[in-house]
């Protein structure tokens, strides 16, 4: 306790003195709060946020350079993101958390990295711990509702085309990622996110997709129309789909997991050494053949999309599919995908932090702000600053040898090749019936079509829709 009062108090030193020296450069500078000055902005408003107690509405400190910098910010999350201001006012406070733990890394007690595992990894204490944090932040009553105020940071236009389709996508949503986890664990102090590598789910062949037990309810609940078991029974979506349980839609022969081919390419191929070879308008892709014989470049961000079709309804749209936590499990592993390739790219003599191509429209631009993560700029997404210092990878589980467990996950057994591979539901013990859906289920599941964007999404009729949906790669498996 006596510590961490001493720990405040020279943090609110440090902060003072900090806002003195940046409002004087300021002022000597007369910058002016606008995107090209972004960085200048955001350490005003960091100086401005620690001189105050608690998470400010307005600007407690009255100079104009706050002020100015508090507007600026408020204006970009309600132009880009329509939110009000209790909404920015606890996204500024995530702010704070984040910005602090950038300036503690200097200092000798900065709290190490949490690890994030295989959700099937998990320990059942951890995953139970983690589910409820989850649930918490989806059923607190506070306002706002913070699970439907991380879900909106993904909707719109505007942050469409800023997080998707190009340079940005990765790094606005390792950032993403990382603001949902600053949540949770406000929560439960001890939880970090778990990812959800659905190669291991690849593996039972494409016929027995639809069966994994991950979508079980041990995990993360039935994947054939509303979930009515698992971890988020019965949540409730909000407007304008009010009424509606969170849905998916899961079929044969609809897109398909994680490619466990592309992955190693991304992983281990010294032909891969730059993000432009990974990237969607990027130059340089391998190519893969699938067992239809026709070809797809090896992309991320396609393979990624594929996921979210498969998947289904909520999950198959922009707009929508964070309010489905299998969102932040499946981005998860993307990311860790993603550092994988970074440290090769690391052992093979290149800087992972500058190497941003300039892909995609103008707001993927490397100096562009990231819309909803004001402290950062497009590149920043790129920073070690995350996995040296917020939190780290387990590797997923392996099996090799006679006694092989795949570390004793009840949720998946070693195959003839010593890999991994889920279990169906029919295997877990006791095993799990399938779910009788109140909508739709695996055999009688209606496909909408929503044009050339969505011809692979499939979704309940019922929902109301707006904006993108993903489309899953026509040369997929
Ligand atoms: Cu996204």
């Amino acid at each position: 306790m006596i510590q961490s009062l001493n720990i405040d108090k020279t943090l609110v030193l440090l902060c003072t003195a900090y806002l003195t020296l940046s409002l004087t450069f300021l002022h000597t500078t007369e910058a002016q709060a606008s995107e090209e000055d972004f960085d200048k902005n955001v350490e005003t408003l960091y100086g401005c946020l620690c001189a105050c107690a608690g998470y400010p509405v307005t600007p407690c400190n009255q100079s104009a350079e706050c002020n100015q910098a508090f507007k600026l910010s408020a204006e970009r999350m309600e132009r880009f993101l329509n939110l009000n201001a209790t909404e920015i006012a606890y996204l500024w406070g995530l702010e704070i958390e984040a910005q602090k733990a950038k300036r503690l890394r200097r200092w000798w007690y900065y709290t190490p990295p949490v690890i994030r595992q295989e959700c099937r990894e998990l320990t059942e204490q951890k995953r139970s711990d983690l589910f409820y944090a989850i649930n918490y932040l989806k059923k607190n009553t506070s306002n706002p509702n913070v699970y439907l105020l991380l879900a909106k940071l993904h909707r719109g236009l505007y942050v469409d085309r800023h997080a998707h389709g190009g340079s940005n996508f990765l790094g606005w949503h390792r950032a993403y990622l990382y603001y949902y986890e600053m949540a949770l664990r406000r929560v439960r102090s001890s939880v970090a996110l778990c990812y959800w590598d659905s190669t291991i789910d690849y593996r039972l062949g494409r016929n027995e997709w639809v069966f994994t037990n991950a979508f079980s309810d041990l995990l993360f609940g039935n994947a054939d129309g509303e979930v009515i078991n698992g971890a988020f029974t019965n949540w409730t979506l909000p407007s304008p789909n009010e009424g509606f349980l969170l849905q998916r839609n899961m079929r044969l022969g609809v897109s398909q997991p994680m490619d466990p081919a592309a992955v190693s390419l991304i992983i281990h191929s010294l032909q891969l050494l730059n993000h432009s070879s990974i990237t969607k308008g990027g130059s340089g892709h391998l190519t893969i053949t699938n067992s239809q014989g026709r070809t797809r470049p090896v992309i991320l961000e396609a393979e990624h999309d594929n996921v979210h079709v498969w998947v289904g309804a909520i999950m198959s749209y922009i707009d929508l599919a964070p309010l489905d936590p299998v969102f932040f499990f499946h981005h998860c592993y993307v990311d860790y995908v993603w550092e994988r390739f970074r440290q090769k790219m690391k052992v093979q003599g290149k800087d992972p932090t500058t190497d941003y191509p300039s892909l995609g429209t103008e707001s993927h631009a490397k100096d562009y702000p990231m819309i909803a993560f004001n402290w950062y700029r497009n590149i920043d997404g790129y920073s070690d600053f995350f996995t040296d210092y917020i939190y780290k990878y387990d590797e997923p589980p392996t099996c090799t040898g006679y006694f092989a467990t795949c570390q004793n996950s009840p949720f998946m057994e070693c195959n003839s090749e010593n890999e991994c591979v889920a279990k169906k539901r029919s295997q877990l013990v006791p095993p799990i019936p399938p779910s009788i859906s109140r909508t739709f289920g695996f055999s009688d599941t209606v496909l909408v079509s929503l044009g050339t964007e969505g011809e692979d999404a499939a979704v309940s009729p019922s929902l109301t829709v707006t904006g993108r949906s993903f489309s899953a790669n026509s040369n997929s498996d």
